[in-house]
């Protein structure tokens, strides 16, 4: 198996299913990733094991999803200059503008990329990491030029098809 190019974290297994369209991406992208359950409060020392042991495998970007207090992303940003992406999630009473704050309300110099909330916002991250590694990867950039002109066409197709429609 390739090492991974970018993990894929989540506070709690109960976060797999806002989370899992970012692995679908990535796979559909053939970018290698590894995606774990770790939490910034429950498991710190596994957080900041994984993190250490990621970058030394050559993983480029961490994507890190998290509900209420959400601190996870914030932890792995203090833990690696690597690029960290936020995907805060509506897990409690309030809605997600909980997990939204806590995410991307970064100090100077630690951020933390932050994309829209739940499965939206997994996809979102998926699609920058993968902008971010087609910097060095022309056969990546390919890939993601060839993934927008498929979905300018079906945009395409969908106006076209609405005129026939309404005409
Ligand atoms: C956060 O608290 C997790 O990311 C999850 O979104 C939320 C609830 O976790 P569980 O109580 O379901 O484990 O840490």
């Amino acid at each position: 198996m390739e090492n991974p190019l970018v993990a894929i974290f989540m506070g709690s297994a109960s976060d797999e299913e806002a989370v899992a369209p970012a692995a679908q991406i990535l796979r559909e992208l053939d970018i290698p990733f590894k995606i774990t359950v770790t939490s910034a409060h429950r498991t710190v020392a596994r957080t900041e094991k994984l993190v250490d042991e990621l970058e030394r495998q050559g993983c480029l970007v961490f994507i890190c999803a998290a509900g209420m207090a959400a601190h996870l992303a914030g932890a792995v940003a203090a833990r690696t200059i690597r690029p960290v992406i936020g995907i805060p999630l509506t897990a409690s009473a309030l809605g997600g503008m909980d997990a939204l704050l806590s995410t991307v309300q970064m100090p100077p110099g630690y951020p933390v990329a932050t994309v829209a909330l739940d499965k939206a916002g997994a996809r979102n991250a998926a699609w920058l990491a993968a902008q971010i590694i087609a910097l060095g990867n022309e056969p990546l950039a390919q890939r993601l030029q060839a993934a927008r002109r498929k979905n300018a066409a079906a945009v395409e197709k969908a106006g076209q098809e609405l005129e026939r429609k309404f005409a």
